[in-house]
């Protein structure tokens, strides 16, 4: 998809306030700072629409964004920031969780990962959680321009394991830096819309 024209809907914080319409929904997820606002910016052309931060865990409200009168990227808050109290961590659970799960317009969910590293506790959950319920899942491992080209294929096949990834899902390469992976990424998610 060529992306010309996209706008920020609702930073929402209640369900009653997620648009109502049959539009279908992709939905970024990963540890805060994994480059979810960065996959989102670059898929759509964009240098900072949806805002990114070197301060991890500053979203707590699912962002909306309309994608060419097409779809709405939904913009999830992160998980793992270590500095938040547990009832905001219970809290957070249980809107993704309700989100993810009764969502009808949600037709896939894009899962980030950090290629630099093993994936964490939480990011192996949040995949184990999408197979669970059946939710298509597309893996990004981000940041890829940060490892030498000779250890990607390393890098994927930690991930992979770790993840006990399924191999009919996709799993992306990607970087918001040189844009690797971005085509890729809109084909796997146009598959779903
Ligand atoms: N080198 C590099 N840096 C990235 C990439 N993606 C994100 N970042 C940086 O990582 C930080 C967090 O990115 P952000 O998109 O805000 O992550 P979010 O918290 O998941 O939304 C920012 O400083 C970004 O510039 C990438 O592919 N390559
Ligand atoms: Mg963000």
């Amino acid at each position: 998809m060529n992306v010309h024209n996209a706008e920020i809907i609702i930073s929402a914080v209640s369900p009653k306030q997620y648009p109502e319409t049959e539009l279908p929904e992709i939905a970024l997820a990963g540890r805060s700072n994994v480059g979810k606002s960065s996959f989102i910016n670059t898929l759509i052309n964009r240098k900072n629409l949806a805002r990114t931060s070197g301060k991890p865990g500053k979203t707590q409200t699912l962002n909306f964004y309309l994608i060419e009168e097409a779809l709405h990227f939904v913009d999830v808050p992160g998980y793992g920031y270590a500095k938040v109290s547990k009832t905001e961590r219970a809290k957070w659970g249980e809107m993704i969780e309700t989100y993810m799960t009764t969502r009808e317009q949600l037709k896939a969910v894009v899962s980030l990962v950090d290629l630099r590293h093993a994936p964490t506790q939480e990011d192996i959950q949040m995949y184990e959680f999408l197979k669970y319920y059946e939710i298509p899942v597309i893996v990004v491992a981000t940041k890829k321009d940060k490892i030498p080209r000779g250890k990607w294929n390393k890098h994927e096949s930690v991930i992979k394991k770790a993840l006990n990834f399924d191999k009919s899902d996709d799993f992306i390469l990607f970087s918001s830096q040189t844009k690797e992976g971005k085509e890729e990424a809109w084909q796997a998610i146009e598959k779903y819309l």
